[in-house]
Formats: C-alpha cells, sequence, structure tokens
C-alpha cells in the first residue's frame, strides 16, 4: 500500500507543532504518513521570525511578520510552555515570565531541532492554490519553489492549514488620511519604536497591538501618546503622556478630529485595527470565513473543516492560549488523520461546533474568555496523549497577568510566576522592563536574576 501523504501549509507555531506531533507519534513506534510542510518564508516560526523588511519580501512575496523590534512577550510565558518540553529543558536555568521575541523564538526552535523534523520542510515554497478532486478523495496542491522559481501541483490525502491569522492588515479609511502630513501605517509595518522618539503619536484600536506598540514608543521616548477607541476606552492606567480619545473622525494637515469634538496635533498615525483572516491560495469550498473571534464557525472541535473533513485549520480562534492550544490541536489532528479518533456525521459536527458558538456568545469577561478556551484546550488534549497540564494553574496564573497588568501596565512584565510543567517558580527578570533597551537572547539570558516574587 502505497503511503499516505499530508500536507502543511506553514511553519509557524502551528505547523510546526503538527510536524512534531506527528514525528512524537512515529518515535512511540507509529506508523505515519509523509508529511511535507510548505512554508512561504526561508525560515521556520512564523511571525516570531522577524524580519526588518515591511511591504514585499526578498523574492516580492507579501511579508509575513507582524512583530517588531524590542517585543516582549505579552502574556506570561508559563501560560504557554509546552508540556512536552519546558523552558528549563531548553534554556538549562530558569529565565524571566516575559521574555523577548527573540528569546521566544529560540525556545520554538529547540522543540523541532530536538525533533529533528526541519526536513520535511519546504523553506521559500509559497502554497498558491489548493483544490479537492471527490472523485480520486485528493487533494492537488500547487506550490511555487522560489529559490529555482518552479511551481509543482502534487496530490495529498490530507491538507492542514497552519498559515496564521495575524498578518494581513485590516486597514480602515479615515477622512482626511491621503493628505495627513505625517506617517500613517498599519501595526503590521511598524518596526522600530525608536522612529518615534520625541513624536506625538496617535494609535487606532483598543486591543492588544494598540496597548503593546503603545507602551514600546512611550518606553523608547514618544513625546505622547493618544490611543483612539471606537468601542469603549481600555481599561489601564497609563502614564500622564498618554490619553484615550473616543474615535477619530477626520485628520486635517497634522489634526486629529475625535467623536467627542476634541482635537489634536498629531506626527504620525498607527492603524492598530487588526488583521483579516485572509487565504488566497484557497477556492470557495475550502475557506474559511471569519472575524477574529473565539469560535470560528464551520471548525468542528476548532480544527476540522466540516466541509470537507480532510482538511483542518490550525490556530484560527483568537488567541489566549496560544502554543499549548496549538499542540493541542496538532495532536487532535493527528489522531484523526492516524484513524486514533474517528469523526461523527457532518449534522453532529454542525451541531457541536454551534453549541460552542452559543456559549462563546454568552461570555462577558476576559476570565470567561479565558475559561471558555481552557476548557476547549482540556478537551482537545484528554482524547490524545499529549501530556495533560495543569490548565487551571494557567487559568489562575492568566487572572493574576491581568491583574498586574490593571495595577501597572509598564510593569507588568517585571513579575514573575510559576511554571505548570516543572513546578518551579521562574526567577524574575534582572532589569525592569522599562529600562531595558537591548532586547537580544543574549542580554536577556545574560546571569544576574533577581529573587523571584512568589
Ligand atoms: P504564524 O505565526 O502567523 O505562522 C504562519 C506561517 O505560515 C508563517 O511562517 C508564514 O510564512 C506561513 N505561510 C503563510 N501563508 C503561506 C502560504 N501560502 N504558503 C506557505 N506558507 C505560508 N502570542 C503569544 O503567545 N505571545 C505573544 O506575546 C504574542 N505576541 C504577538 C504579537 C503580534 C504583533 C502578533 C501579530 C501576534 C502575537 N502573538 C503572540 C500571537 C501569534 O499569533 C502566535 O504566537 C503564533 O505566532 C501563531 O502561530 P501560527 O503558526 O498559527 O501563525
Ligand atoms: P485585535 O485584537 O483583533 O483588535 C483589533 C482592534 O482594532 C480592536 O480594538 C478594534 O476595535 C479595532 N478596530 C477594528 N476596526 C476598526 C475601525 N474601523 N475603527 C476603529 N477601530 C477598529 O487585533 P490586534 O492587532 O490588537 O491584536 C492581534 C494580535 O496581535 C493579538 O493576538 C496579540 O497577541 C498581538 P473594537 O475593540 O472592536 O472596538
Amino acid at each position: 500500500m502505497t503511503k499516505k501523504r499530508v500536507a502543511v501549509i506553514g511553519a509557524g507555531p502551528s505547523g510546526t507543532a503538527q510536524l512534531r506531533a506527528f514525528q512524537s507519534a512515529a518515535a512511540k513506534g507509529a506508523e505515519i504518513p509523509e508529511i511535507v510542510c510548505f512554508e512561504k518564508s526561508s525560515d521556520w516560526g512564523g511571525l516570531w521570525n522577524y524580519t526588518w523588511r515591511t511591504g514585499l519580501d526578498e523574492n516580492g512575496e507579501p511579508v509575513h511578520c507582524s512583530m517588531y523590534r524590542y517585543l516582549w512577550s505579552n502574556g506570561p510565558k508559563e501560560c504557554l510552555e509546552f508540556a512536552d518540553y519546558s523552558f528549563d529543558e531548553h534554556f538549562g536555568k530558569g529565565i524571566g515570565s516575559y521574555p523577548p521575541r527573540a528569546v521566544l523564538w529560540d525556545y520554538i526552535k529547540g522543540r523541532v531541532e530536538k525533533a529533528n523534523v526541519r526536513g520535511w520542510v519546504r523553506f521559500e515554497t509559497p502554497v498558491r492554490m489548493v483544490s479537492y478532486d471527490a472523485a480520486s478523495e485528493q487533494f492537488t496542491v500547487t506550490a511555487h519553489d522560489l529559490k529555482n522559481d518552479v511551481m509543482t501541483s502534487e496530490q495529498f490525502d490530507y491538507v492542514i492549514c497552519a498559515s496564521g491569522h495575524f498578518s494581513t492588515p485590516h486597514v480602515p479609511y479615515f477622512d482626511g488620511l491621503d493628505t495627513f502630513n505625517g506617517r500613517v501605517l498599519h501595526a503590521h509595518d511598524f518596526r522600530d519604536a525608536l522612529e518615534f522618539k520625541g513624536k506625538d503619536l496617535l494609535l487606532i484600536g483598543r486591543s492588544y497591538s494598540a496597548e503593546d506598540i503603545g507602551s514600546q514608543c512611550w518606553k523608547y521616548g514618544a513625546n505622547s501618546i493618544t490611543t483612539s477607541y471606537r468601542s469603549k476606552p481600555m481599561s489601564f492606567h497609563f502614564p500622564d503622556n498618554w490619553e484615550q480619545k473616543p474615535l477619530l473622525t477626520r485628520v486635517e494637515n497634522k489634526t486629529a478630529y475625535f467623536k467627542d469634538g476634541s482635537s489634536k496635533e498629531v506626527d504620525a498615525i498607527i492603524l492598530c485595527t487588526g488583521y483579516k483572516h485572509y487565504f488566497p491560495f484557497l477556492p470557495e469550498d475550502l475557506r474559511l470565513k471569519t472575524d477574529n473571534r473565539l469560535w470560528p464557525l464551520g471548525l468542528y472541535k476548532g480544527v476540522v473543516w466540516e466541509n470537507n473533513p480532510k482538511f483542518f485549520y490550525l490556530g484560527m480562534q483568537d488567541q489566549f492560549f496560544t502554543f499549548n492550544m496549538f499542540d493541542a490541536q496538532a495532536w487532535y489532528v493527528r489522531d484523526i488523520v492516524l484513524g486514533r479518533i474517528s469523526l461523527p456525521p457532518a449534522d453532529t459536527m454542525a451541531a457541536n461546533s454551534a453549541a460552542w458558538r452559543q456559549r462563546e456568545e454568552g461570555l462577558t469577561n476576559d476570565e470567561s474568555m479565558i475559561r471558555f478556551q481552557a476548557d476547549y484546550v482540556k478537551e482537545l488534549i484528554a482524547a490524545t496523549d499529549y501530556p495533560m497540564f495543569d490548565i487551571e494553574g494557567v487559568i489562575q496564573t492568566f487572572l493574576v497577568w491581568e491583574q498586574h497588568k490593571h495595577e501597572n501596565i509598564m510593569t507588568f512584565r517585571d513579575h514573575s510566576y510559576r511554571s505548570l510543567i516543572t513546578g518551579k517558580q521562574s526567577p524574575l527578570h534582572h532589569t525592569p522592563w522599562k529600562d531595558a533597551l537591548d532586547d537580544s537572547l543574549e542580554a536577556y539570558l545574560a546571569n544576574g536574576e533577581s529573587q523571584a516574587n512568589g
């Protein structure tokens, strides 16, 4: 019998979780299909693989990276730790709870380097189109080998889409932006906060990007930060030179006008207005269409494409849980492919998704959202051999994280938490976040940690 073939689209945290899931089954003696992972960039790690480039990359492809210099984890690392590969195992010592991007990238890479699966990935090879033939029950995946400029089409039994959803910017228009006498950009193209040193900056949006890019620019010396919200203001205590305004209505020269009639002179505008789920390489019958939410519809158990259950998506939810949720999903998808989990009929899958969606629509606060996603992660893990970990402990850590953010948005990253995998308390980082201007891996891992703060 010929081996089944599985295509994985993307080698970010979700795609690499899928590679590790299959490799871990093989390591325990299971027979696994042939895995081919297509990755558009020249390295793995997804958004964590930073580039200075914006717009188009060296191959003329849209730049995937939305991360920026000086980005530190926006949640405790203890909430995302891999259950099969602890931070202690990777770094050989305890490290602080909010590592900068380069440190987390190193950690993501460490697990798959150890698993020795790099050979499964075709780098610089974006997928251009996927189609399904019901008669042969095969997918055709057309991909572009950019190094050799060759397009190939191959057949697969299963396709797993892990292409991420924080890369194609959602860019609304505000009157006057086209004649604004300063720089206008979307968060996706933001790279270096020093560009805005001494400037008066306006950010549109009230979610993670607005909060974190605002904090970065504050840290690196912006003169003032103004955030403009559509629905409601953020509930943090910001420094004196940071104010919140209702939605921007128009811009004239360098003056921004807001819904409450007030105005402000600004030098630059950053649209922190979120991202689109965008799959230009998928045909209509395979394409997920959703906004950024905890329960997108059409995905049984959050991963199985109900219209064609041999097609899967990873990581398409809005995220409190990240790396360990992608693992839970990847192990679950692996076990469907391996025939260890069987799927119910289409109407049962749809009813199950509808029940999750109904619960999602009733969520009223962050705690209820965190508990919702925790229940989801727990349900998936219980169905596979992914090591179960203390998920209630993760919820409690998230709640303390929120409390620390509300105490002081500029010092929450100075706290440390206990690992739910090793049980060990992480050390406090050697330098407060606001004073740590060098975000390199070397600077972060340098010795000199202080005592844990419990
Ligand atoms: P991605 O990381 O987006 O990876 C997708 C991969 O697919 C990329 O490598 C891309 O090149 C590839 N790809 C895309 N299209 C194709 C194609 N057609 N063919 C082949 N390959 C393709 N999470 C946290 O846990 N902590 C944080 O602090 C944090 N900060 C964040 C900050 C920012 C600015 C953003 C945007 C997100 C942040 N996140 C954070 C969330 C982030 O979504 C996840 O951590 C994680 O990167 C998602 O992994 P993914 O593999 O699903 O997607
Ligand atoms: P999010 O979390 O999807 O948030 C998008 C924000 O953009 C949100 O505050 C929206 O306002 C706002 N938005 C969207 N459209 C508009 C318009 N037209 N006008 C004004 N405001 C608008 O995206 P982020 O980039 O913040 O975060 C994405 C990931 O990056 C996240 O997971 C982090 O880990 C890092 P609303 O709240 O709906 O009023």
